[in-house]
């Protein structure tokens, strides 16, 4: 099993009992209300799934009759406009749901149904998403390259679009539908102009086209400068009426092109990206002026909150919040502020990012990295649906208790009508799409909590797991363990006790917690740790750079004193001395010694795991986890020897007795830093 097929596997079920039952309410599938590309798909998909699930022909067909499923548009007000009911009527089973994308979402989801080894259900199943946007975000370039993307190559073909339709576009628009992704943004943040030139609209219209019938549309980042890039204006000055009309004709020119282009998303005046700024604009002026090109079109401008001033003397933890939260309410109807799940950059463990629930005028996305740019790339096993959750669950106290951050970005908290979230693909060229096998895991987990953020990620650990690794039930259990602890275990070898971006220069892997200097200070590592002889961590609160300031009254107190604070974030807010007793009882320097051990160790215990479940496992799957599980423990006593040796020089205290000391010199393990980033 070369993973190609993700969890769409539609292996027979090896229970004939299961099998059997199926069998009788699945004899055919009837699509009622005519045959729209969608429902076509969706009877396709339908069909394509319970012949291999059940192992026996399924016919499609308008005509009716015992046994056969049926497919039907209805209007059903309780479903909203995406959601789905299965349900028994007169004995046989139907899938209804209010539009063409609802049945196919409700396909999908009987799929999952009979596939996860569940008898037909004997009462309705319904669901409906409670995010409107669920986007991915491609960082991909016109090359080919990837930003951040560690399993091969682009799957966007561009210079072959858009003669050339790569099968690959299909079996990727049927993987995101299956889990509900609605939205792709083809293009990297940082934007080229190109893709809005004619000659890629195409290209991108050739896409959108293998994209329409799984319900899914086509969004592009763009490059601010475009007007002058690429429109021959001498100005990108969001309010000069040239530029307007510029973006205007634009705008008229993708939708001839791509008649249900979603929007844009858009990286300004930030990491050196062109923006308003530079007119003395701010983002509100940038946003609503895209939002205005929109005119009648049915789009939308995600405008990202991902900003840090150059040269800025404060903290980094607080600038987005500076310059957004003067913001709200000046934003266009069609704007929403995308916003990343910490206030630093998905680092394996953040606060929640403070702008949320501090927008209440503003429908804010919630954008968080599949792509594992600082968890270790394909190579680390680390299954992102607890982070996901962890940031979804957290209380923003911005309308008292149970203001999460699920309620804020899925509009029910401030009453916003949109709504989004979006996720930055881990998809590549490699034949499995992640590299890492259990980066499908990720996108599988993205998918299923942007449809729903009350689902826990540990069931949906355990479904993805039965979909795509086995069916058996102990070693379904095991895998599933090994996904839920794996966050905390990277987190433990490489940052633990709420460490934050002490990771490789530029390349962002592997422990440089030395770095000193940087093309700007807030990319070294010193200016997050700032470990001294007194002790460790950044010192956020009033005494500090205040930014605890930023969060509601409840959150600063819970995390403004170092007894509550929850250890896991304990180095975000506080500076410790190395000798404090901690709430785990030992001091700071052994804690965290402790757990850079633990975590090494803990990698120990995860290959221990997946090779109890090597009979059960396809043997390509295995071993290739097999071996990056070698890696990733070799890293964890990277990390680990890198991040005890160097702290070690400023706490000046022996590892605890129980630990067995590093045998190698931190100058040893320097040299490897050098190696991996080929300085
Ligand atoms: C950082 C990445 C950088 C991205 C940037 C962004 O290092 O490559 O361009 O985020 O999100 O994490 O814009």
């Amino acid at each position: 099993d070369d993973g190609y097929r993700l969890w769409l596997k539609y292996d027979q079920l090896p229970d004939a009992r299961l099998r059997k039952a199926w069998q009788a309410q699945a004899k055919g599938i009837t699509v009622e209300n005519g045959a729209s590309p969608t429902l076509q798909t969706a009877a396709h998909e339908l069909q394509l799934g319970l012949q291999g699930l059940l192992g026996r022909p399924v016919s499609v067909g308008a005509s009716g009759g015992k046994g056969r499923i049926r497919l039907q548009v209805a209007a059903d007000p309780t479903l909203g406009k995406e959601g789905y009911k299965i349900s028994e009527q007169n004995g046989g089973l139907v899938v209804t749901g209010p539009t063409d994308a609802a049945v196919l979402y409700g396909c999908f989801a009987l799929l999952r149904h009979v596939q996860t080894g569940q008898m037909p259900p004997t009462a309705a199943l319904t669901s409906q998403p409670r995010v409107q946007y669920r986007m991915l975000n491609h960082w991909d370039n016109p090359n080919g390259t990837v930003e951040r993307g560690y399993a091969g190559s682009s799957i966007w073909k561009w210079l072959e679009l858009p003669e050339v339709i790569d099968p690959r576009y299909k079996d990727y628009a049927r993987a995101n539908a299956s889990i509900g992704i609605n939205g792709i943004v083809v293009n990297n943040v940082n934007a080229s102009a190109r893709y809005l030139t004619p000659e890629y609209l195409r290209k991108v219209a050739a896409v959108a086209d293998v994209m329409r019938p799984y319900g899914i549309r086509v969004y592009l980042s763009v490059m601010w400068a475009a007007p002058k890039l690429i429109g021959g204006l001498s100005t990108s000055d969001p309010l000069d009426p040239k530029v307007r009309q510029w973006w205007k004709a634009r705008t008229d020119e993708i939708y001839k092109t791509i008649p249900d282009f979603g929007g844009f998303l858009v990286k300004a005046n930030s990491e050196g990206e062109p923006g308003p700024q530079d007119y003395g604009r701010n983002h509100a002026d940038g946003a609503n002026m895209l939002a205005e090109s929109l005119g009648q079109h049915d789009g939308i401008v995600m405008w990202r909150a991902f900003v840090y001033k150059a040269n800025s003397k404060g903290d980094r933890f607080k600038e987005a919040y500076e310059e957004f939260k003067p913001l709200d309410g000046k934003f266009a109807p069609k704007v929403l502020v995308q916003v990343k799940n910490g206030p630093i950059d998905f680092q394996s463990r953040e606060p929640f990012h403070p702008l949320f629930g501090a927008m209440p005028r503003t429908p804010l996305v919630l954008e968080v990295q599949l792509t594992q740019e600082y968890l270790g790339f394909a190579t680390h096993l680390v299954y992102l649906g607890p982070l996901i959750k962890e940031c979804l669950e957290s209380d923003t106290y911005s309308q008292g208790k149970g203001s999460t951050v699920a309620k804020v970005i899925d509009g029910t908290l401030e009453k916003h009508s949109i709504s989004g979230i979006a996720g930055v693909a881990n998809i590549g060229s490699d034949r499995n799409w992640t590299g890492h096998p259990v980066g499908q895991a990720n996108w599988y987990a993205f998918g299923r909590l942007a449809w729903d953020h009350t689902l826990k990620s540990d069931a949906v650990a355990e479904e993805w797991t039965k979909m795509t690794l086995t069916r058996e039930p102990q070693a379904v259990n095991t895998i599933a363990q090994v996904l839920n602890q794996s966050r905390n275990i990277y987190v433990r070898y490489t940052t633990p006790l709420g460490l934050h971006h002490i990771m490789g220069q530029s390349i962002h892997y592997g422990p440089e917690p030395w770095l000193e200097k940087s093309a700007r200070p807030d990319w070294t590592s010193v200016y997050y740790h700032k470990a001294d002889s007194i002790g460790l961590g950044f010192d956020r609160t009033a005494k500090g750079s205040n930014a605890l300031s930023l969060y509601s009254p409840q959150v600063r107190q819970l995390w403004g004193n170092p007894a509550t604070c929850p250890p896991d974030y304990l180095l975000w807010f506080h500076h410790v001395p190395w000798g404090q007793r901690l709430s785990t009882g030992n001091t700071l320097w052994d804690e965290l010694t402790t757990r850079y051990y633990s975590g090494a160790d803990s990698v120990l215990w995860m290959q221990q795991q997946w090779e109890q479940v090597k009979p059960k496992v396809d043997p390509e799957q295995h071993t290739d986890i097999a071996s990056r599980l070698r890696i990733q423990h070799r890293e964890a006593l990277w990390w680990r020897d890198a991040c005890v040796l160097y702290f070690q020089t400023y706490a000046k205290r022996p590892i605890p007795p129980s630990l067995t000391p590093p045998t190698r010199p931190l100058a040893e393990i320097k040299e490897l830093v050098d190696i991996y980033q080929l300085r």
